[in-house]
């Protein structure tokens, strides 16, 4: 087959735990952001409009969620049953059993990559919110002669400890690299886009898959590895709004700045459009006709009586006379009765609110309902309470 530029393997197999109870039956990729999308639309959106024409997505935890909402790419442009496209490759798919790390996910999918005979391949997380056009980073690292290039930016030193942190020379080439060091010494961190040089990405997972003291993990094993054995690795600084969404916290954090317009995420038709499988992207409304609610995000089929602040909302959520949502987030077909309070929280899709109830968080402790619960009747939440798990159409 000849050869092609660059192909991308789109990371999207991990359980997402920090992000529980939202990731319970469903892959963190799968979670909804945004009002009408999921987490995984801004990857796939950003290779189809970056004219990336392969893309490998690596599923594995709740991979058939995800496979539902992907399919054959159709929603991103790509074509179903092409050589090229959106190809689905769960453990199961590629004849093993699992995927022990992100490395070993890469590693176990060489004969798909092989095939496609690429020059460069570009890995991708299936968790992160932004937008970016790829063919700069392929530039860059191109322009540099890398063996590989890391995406990076500068996080608030509060948060450095999540991430992977770097220093760099004066030429942007990487001298150090640390995977979530406890007391980081820069704030330069690795956004977990990398573009490798194939051939010597390839001969790495190789010799990395016959360590068996590696975790078989990107920024833990094989970066570190590049860097001992003198690897030619270039950060490339984005500059756009990127958001690590791991975490309950960040997942708020990023619909907040959506609401803020911080986001520079243009939601709204664009020469860089986010993409979905959903038949309800039809529309997010940032007005509602009435003067108790504002600041909000609310996809078209939802329908307030109540007052709404700094909250968005995705399609179908229904919520009762008197009741009064501030700075929280309501997943799809939630419904709130009347009287209720809401201030701080993430509720989950299909979650019920029942007449009277108060779920109260505040700004360093989101409140957190799962998907489908059942909040019952003038019950009262805080952030520490436990997260009220109840089959949808449970009986109180
Ligand atoms: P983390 O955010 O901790 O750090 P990780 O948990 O390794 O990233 O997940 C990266 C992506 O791979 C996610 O999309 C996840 O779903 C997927 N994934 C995880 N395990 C997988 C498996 N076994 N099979 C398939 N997919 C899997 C990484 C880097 C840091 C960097 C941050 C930036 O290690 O250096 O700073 O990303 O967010
Ligand atoms: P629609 O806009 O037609 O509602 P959606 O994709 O938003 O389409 O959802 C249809 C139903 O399928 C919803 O109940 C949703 O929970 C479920 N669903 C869709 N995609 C996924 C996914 N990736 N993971 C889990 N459930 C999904």
């Amino acid at each position: 087959m000849t050869k092609k530029d660059c192909i991308a393997m789109l990371l999207a197999g991990g359980e997402g735990r920090r992000l529980s109870p939202f990731t319970k039956h469903m892959a963190k990729p799968a979670v909804p952001f945004g009002g009408q999308y999921r987490i995984i639309d801004f990857p796939l959106s950003n290779c189809a409009n970056s004219g990336i024409q392969t893309v490998g997505v690596l599923t594995q935890y709740e991979w058939e969620s995800l496979h539902r909402h992907i399919g054959q790419g159709e929603p991103w442009g790509y074509q179903a049953g092409e050589q090229e496209g959106v190809c689905l490759l769960s453990p199961e798919s590629v004849g093993t059993s699992c995927y022990a790390g992100t490395a070993d996910a890469i590693y176990k999918n060489i004969p798909f990559i092989d095939q496609h005979n690429p020059e460069h391949v570009l890995i991708l997380s299936g968790d992160h919110i932004y937008s970016m056009d790829y063919r700069a980073l392929l530039e860059s690292h191109k322009a540099s002669g890398a063996d590989a290039t890391i995406s990076v930016m500068e996080v608030p030193w509060a948060e450095a400890h999540r991430f992977g942190i770097m220093n760099t020379d004066s030429t942007l080439r990487i001298t150090e690299f640390l995977e979530k060091p406890k007391k980081p010494e820069s704030n330069l961190a690795s956004m977990g886009i990398y573009i490798f040089k194939w051939s010597y990405l390839r001969q790495h997972l190789i010799e990395d898959s016959k360590n068996p003291r590696s975790s078989h993990d990107f920024g833990k094993d094989l970066i570190p590895r590049m860097l001992r054995l003198d690897g030619l690795l270039y950060a490339y600084p984005f500059d756009g709004y990127w958001r690590d969404v791991g975490t309950v916290k960040s997942l708020w954090e990023a619909h907040m700045d959506l609401l803020r317009g911080q986001a520079q995420l243009n939601l709204q038709p664009s020469d860089w459009p986010m993409y979905s499988r959903s038949h309800h992207t039809d529309g997010l409304l940032t007005t509602y006709p009435r003067h108790d609610v504002e600041e909000i995000l609310a996809h078209r089929s939802s329908s307030i009586l109540g007052s709404v602040y700094r909250t968005v909302l995705f399609a179908g959520v229904q919520i009762g006379e008197s009741s009064r949502v501030q700075d929280s987030v309501l997943m799809p077909n939630v419904t709130i009765g009347r009287n209720v309070r809401i201030s701080h929280a993430i509720i989950g899709e299909g979650a019920v609110i029942e007449d009277g109830a108060v779920i109260e968080g505040h700004e360093d402790e989101i409140a957190v309902v799962a998907p489908h619960a059942l909040v019952p009747r003038r019950s009262y939440m805080d952030s520490d309470a436990d997260t009220i798990y109840a089959p949808q159409g449970a009986q109180y």
